[in-house]
């Protein structure tokens, strides 16, 4: 395999190993995506030996550049090129047990499963979107941190991700805010699953990137010099870079390149059989030649000294800088939260506030976002509603990034995979509001974070029919419910000016966990006056009232329903029934509690009412088969929130009517 004139190994040959072992795992695996891998192998070649910054020595380096697989049905490109390059924990043996349990290589190439995974993809378009959020927060450390923070993003994105809507939303967010360290590399090869891609679009990308304020262009993916003088000029462009690179699918396997067979199975022993023919690669599967693998991990090396020179102006740097820089850095913000909320709510137990908890949630968000500079906030164009800016926030703006707040414009789903990238690339914790009922419109990135395991907020206000008069279109149902399915997803829904505080805390101390906080637009009183031992949401539900007297119901609620609850209490006391009100602003952590804590908020041997302006669905398992719910049926309407709730029965009499039908 090597070039006869110069001893070297030629870059087609190193292309080839990858071609190879994406074949050979994918026919062992008995499934898969030889085609991408195998259509992109020069270009990645191109890329990973002359231009990414990396050093599979110390791969999360902070100041490496990223590289982020958008086309993650192609995972075999990613884990050849791991293993090639010399990540230690992409071994062969990894590579032969591709898409089996336990192993690092995935099916779609899984976060934190292997070094060199910059982000869970696969849900085509999502890995797009959160480059384009690795970018920004590479850009806002960088004019905060200067050369320790300085390195590019490239992302590998298929049709499939360009014709998906979010990259639409995230293209035109990155050319907005001239996002130029971001370059993607798109396996321009006219083929999807269903046939050629001209089946389905006739749009022009290159214009409408040109459009969106990139430079794009189109470059022959199979020709290394064009690619190689391509990331040339996108590394001198002053604007994001779009290199539409022709290519042709499953490159190398004679009777399926080109065509959409090569696209998402193994290709089969006969077609492999004459693709190492056609390649010139004569070696059994899983083999690759010392000198072409020697080759390989001379790229990987590259990376070292620059890294080792970062390492030394870091330790060179002025001192407060450094330790600034390491802090932004560390993963642990619990203490500086915990104290920032816990004299916030002092002050207001010390006078009491009756606002939305949206307001709430601007008052602690005046707090932390002081504490804690890497918070970067905004919202889909909701800024005056979602309450999302602090007042000293500044605005990122295109070639000015020393701001914190992101004006999102209408992009939810933009927005919500943009915080995913932040959040993989460190340095940051960002949040960003919308209204609940359009969480719908960034669902698929709020399960990325869950599985990611990503600390991420999303700020949902107008939670209920309480926002009154928007109607049914704006008034979340069922969104909670569907929320508190998804797993390692805390939802939560405070119920007063402390409880949000509170949940702010959690959300911002919860490192591998994202939260939607669901917030109103409508007034409630304070329901927490007195001071508590710490945070009393951390348990998911508590005690907020107890029984006067013989305790014979529980009333369970959340955010302004708490409100509600209270009020139901005083009737049933009234009339003799004591009463107990638990606030439970999150399923989730109170799931977490043990049997006896539970069973001690619960009481089981109570009437069990629960209430809540949304779908009831769910309850049951809080309130059991004797307990009630009372929420929504069906869909709202519109009209002031007041009437809304007594037209839906979301009302004191009908909890305390639900609780007498059970006592
Ligand atoms: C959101 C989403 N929808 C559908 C799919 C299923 N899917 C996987 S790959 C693919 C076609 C992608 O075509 P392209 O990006 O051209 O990839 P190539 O054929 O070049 O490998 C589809 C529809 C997916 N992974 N994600």
């Amino acid at each position: 395999m090597s070039d006869s004139a110069t001893g070297q190994v030629s870059e087609r040959a190193m292309a080839n190993a990858i071609r190879a072992l994406a074949m050979d795992a994918v026919e062992a695996a008995g499934s898969g995506h030889p085609g991408m891998p195998m259509g992109m192998a020069d270009v990645a070649t191109v890329l990973f030996t002359r231009y990414l910054k990396f050093d599979p020595a110390a791969p999360d380096w902070p100041d490496r550049d990223r590289f982020v697989l958008s086309a993650g049905h192609g995972s075999m490109l990613l884990y050849a090129l791991l293993h090639l390059t010399g990540h230690a924990d992409m071994t062969m043996d990894e590579i032969g047990n591709f898409r089996r349990l336990g192993s690092r290589t995935a099916g779609h190439p899984e976060h934190g499963h292997a070094a060199g995974v910059e982000a869970t993809t696969g849900p085509l378009g999502q890995g797009f979107a959160n480059a384009v959020g690795m970018a920004l927060a590479e850009r806002v450390l960088n004019a905060r941190f200067g050369g320790l923070v300085d390195h590019r993003t490239y992302v590998v994105a298929g049709d499939g991700c360009l014709m998906e809507g979010i990259s639409h939303e995230a293209a035109s967010l990155a050319g907005h805010l001239r996002l130029d360290r971001l370059t993607v590399l798109f396996d321009d090869n006219g083929v999807s699953i269903d046939g050629p891609t001209s089946l389905a679009q006739s749009d022009d990308t290159i214009k409408r990137f040109e459009a969106y304020g990139w430079a794009a262009e189109r470059v022959d993916g199979h020709d290394n010099a064009a690619v190689a003088a391509a990331l040339d000029r996108a590394r001198a462009s002053d604007r994001p870079s779009l290199l539409a690179c022709r290519t042709t699918i499953g490159f190398g396997a004679p009777n399926k390149q080109g065509a959409a067979a090569a696209h998402g199975a193994a290709l089969g022993a006969d077609e492999v059989a004459a693709a190492r023919v056609e390649l010139d690669w004569p070696h059994e599967p899983f083999v690759v030649p010392d000198d072409i693998r020697a080759a390989w991990r001379a790229a990987g090396a590259r990376g070292g000294a620059a890294r080792r020179a970062w390492e030394d102006a870091l330790a060179a740097c002025d001192g407060d800088l450094r330790e600034e820089f390491l802090d932004r850095l560390a993963g642990d913000v619990s203490e500086t939260v915990r104290a920032a909320v816990a004299a916030h709510v002092e002050a207001l137990i010390a006078e009491p506030r009756t606002v939305a908890t949206r307001k709430a949630s601007e008052l602690a968000l005046e707090v932390l976002t002081r504490a804690l500079p890497r918070m970067i906030g905004g919202s889909a164009d909701l800024t005056g509603s979602n309450n999302t800016r602090a007042k000293a926030m500044k605005d990122i703006a295109a070639g000015d990034y020393g701001g914190s707040y992101v004006r999102y414009g209408v992009r939810e789903h933009a927005m919500a995979a943009a915080m995913n990238g932040m959040a993989l690339h460190g340095g940051a914790i960002p949040y960003g509001g919308t209204f609940l009922v359009f969480t719908d419109y960034c669902r698929p990135s709020i399960r990325l974070a869950a599985l990611m395991g990503l600390r991420v907020i999303f700020v949902a206000t107008h939670d209920s029919i309480g926002l009154g008069e928007d109607g049914p279109t704006h008034q979340p149902v069922e969104h909670l419910a569907s929320l508190r399915a998804i797993p390692n997803l805390n939802v939560f829904r405070p119920a007063d000016a402390v409880e949000t505080a509170e949940c702010w805390e959690l959300a911002l101390a919860a490192r591998a966990t994202p939260s939607v906080i669901a917030l109103t637009r409508q007034s409630v009183p304070q329901a927490r006056t007195g001071a508590a031992d710490g945070n009393l949401c951390a348990r998911g539900a508590y005690v907020l009232r107890e029984a006067d007297g013989e305790r014979r119901a529980t009333v369970l609620a959340s955010g302004s329903e708490v409100a509600v609850a209270v009020a139901a209490r005083d009737i049933l006391q009234a009339e003799g029934v004591g009463t107990r009100v638990v606030s439970m602003p999150s399923w989730e952590l109170f799931a977490a509690q043990d049997d006896a804590y539970r069973a001690s908020a619960i009481d089981r041997g109570t009437a069990i009412v629960a209430v809540e302006a949304a779908s009831t669905f769910g309850w049951a398992a809080m309130v059991g088969d004797a307990g009630g719910a009372v929420g929504m049926a069906g869909f709202g309407a519109s009209a002031p929130h007041k009437a809304l709730y007594n037209h839906f029965g979301v009302t004191a009499e009908a909890v305390a009517a639900a609780v007498r039908e059970r006592l």
